[in-house]
């Protein structure tokens, strides 16, 4: 696979130059400064690809050319909004970018409560409490129905059968010890933090994260499971024959957690809903961004057998791991351990194109990370420790299968 790295632009305090120095081919990139719903010029995004290229690296995948809401709950300015997005489709051609990584997830992208949890050696990672979560949705956020939906809520153990774990006593217990600043915490975590840089709904700064985040919730009022299948077949339908006419990969960024959350409907979190997407728009520019992590932090997913299914459609991969424990809470694992199985997905995945584009991800916060201000979850150096045990898997690997692969920047 191609080694490639998410870097967030210009800005971005980790340098190209570093990049090249830790193996990286590719970059993953968007381009940060546009509004949401705006086009991307032709002249932006060859500025953006001329500089990478300046470097010495190319622009391998967008990730996100973002799915603005109104084509998802099906607005009444969608249609101007497909708009928009073929033209940015057809820029990002012209200049030689083919594969677009997105993603269907109503309102909330991915989500987690604590972003530097302490692993027992002393780095720490991102975690997700489900009852922090339901305490957010229940006490902060107090979403019409939050109580109700939790206490219909099944936990899952690692077998991937339900725990039995009883959600609501843990949110009364929880809501006894929380504090003002423990909930300023948690609403930094789910929603500023980790949105913050991913989705143009909410930025840093913003004042009134939770008032904005129940406008958002309000627009998929109604909207139900089927409603939003039917309206990720619109989209793709109706970009479809852009995708043909200048080959662009679209890949889908499964949802994370692959659960349902806040009363929205999930789309992509399990086989049954790959297969249906795939299946509703049969085209192979409509594929999948198998990002491991997500996937495995359920635990009804088998990633294995998943990655082994949906390789062919597969354009873009994401490399991490996660860990479920007993009572269903997860967190990210070392990218030699978890649920995952990356060697085994290694194998898959260069088996069935060794020039597909991954990227590690969530890599550890650790030496130092935690006081250098990076996006969360795209740390330095654990991604880059990360990234080197991916490289030792992909060299093994390779020598197995008989692919010849030369790692970039040395004289042999
Ligand atoms: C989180 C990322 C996601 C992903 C988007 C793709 O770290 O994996 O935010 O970029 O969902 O649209």
């Amino acid at each position: 696979m191609e080694r490639t790295w998410r870097w967030f632009g210009k800005n971005d305090r980790i340098t190209l130059a570093m990049l090249k120095q830790i193996g990286v081919e590719g970059i993953v990139t968007a381009l940060h400064d546009v509004p949401l719903g705006e086009v991307w010029t032709r002249e932006k995004i060859h500025e953006l690809k001329t500089y990478i290229e300046g470097c010495g690296l190319r622009w391998s995948v967008v990730e996100s050319l973002p799915v603005t809401e109104t084509i998802k709950y099906a607005g009444p300015d969608r249609d101007q909004q497909i708009e928009v997005y073929k033209e940015s489709m057809r820029n990002l051609a012209a200049e030689g970018i083919h594969t677009i990584c997105y993603n269907f997830m109503p309102v909330l992208d991915w989500a987690r409560t604590d972003l530097l949890h302490a692993n027992p050696n002393g780095t720490s990672n991102l975690y997700f409490s489900i009852p922090e979560f339901a305490y957010f949705d229940i006490h902060i956020l107090k979403r019409a129905g939050a109580r109700e939906s939790w206490a219909d809520f099944k936990t899952l153990g690692p077998d991937g059968k339900p725990n039995g774990r009883n959600i609501l006593k843990e949110v009364d217990e929880l809501a006894k010890n929380m504090t003002p600043e423990k909930d300023h915490a948690l609403i930094e975590n789910i929603v500023i933090k980790t949105q913050g840089f991913v989705s143009g709904n909410f930025k840093e700064g913003d004042e009134h994260p939770v008032e904005l985040f129940r406008e958002l919730l309000q627009l998929y009022r109604g909207i139900t499971r089927d409603q939003l299948h039917e309206n990720m077949k619109y989209f793709l339908e109706a970009i479809m024959p852009v995708c043909r006419e200048c080959d662009m990969y679209m890949c889908v960024h499964p949802d994370d957690p692959p659960f349902q959350i806040l009363g929205l409907p999930r789309i992509v979190t399990c086989d049954d809903d790959i297969n249906w997407f795939l299946q509703a728009v049969p085209d192979k520019h409509n594929g999948l961004t198998f990002c491991a992590g997500s996937l495995s932090a359920g635990a009804h997913n088998n990633v294995v057998e998943l990655a082994r299914k949906y390789a062919s459609r597969t354009w873009f991969v994401h490399l991490r791991s996660c860990h479920v424990f007993p009572n269903g809470d997860f967190t990210e694992a070392s990218h030699l351990g978890g649920r995952a199985d990356l060697i085994e997905l290694a194998r898959i995945f260069e088996r069935t194109n060794p020039a597909l584009p991954m990227r590690v991800d969530h890599g550890m916060t650790m030496l130092g990370d935690e006081a250098r201000g990076y996006n969360a979850g795209y740390s330095f150096l654990g991604r880059m420790l990360a990234l080197g045990q991916v490289q030792g898997i992909l060299a093994t690997v390779d020598r197995e299968l008989g692919i010849a692969y030369k790692q970039p920047g040395f004289f042999d």
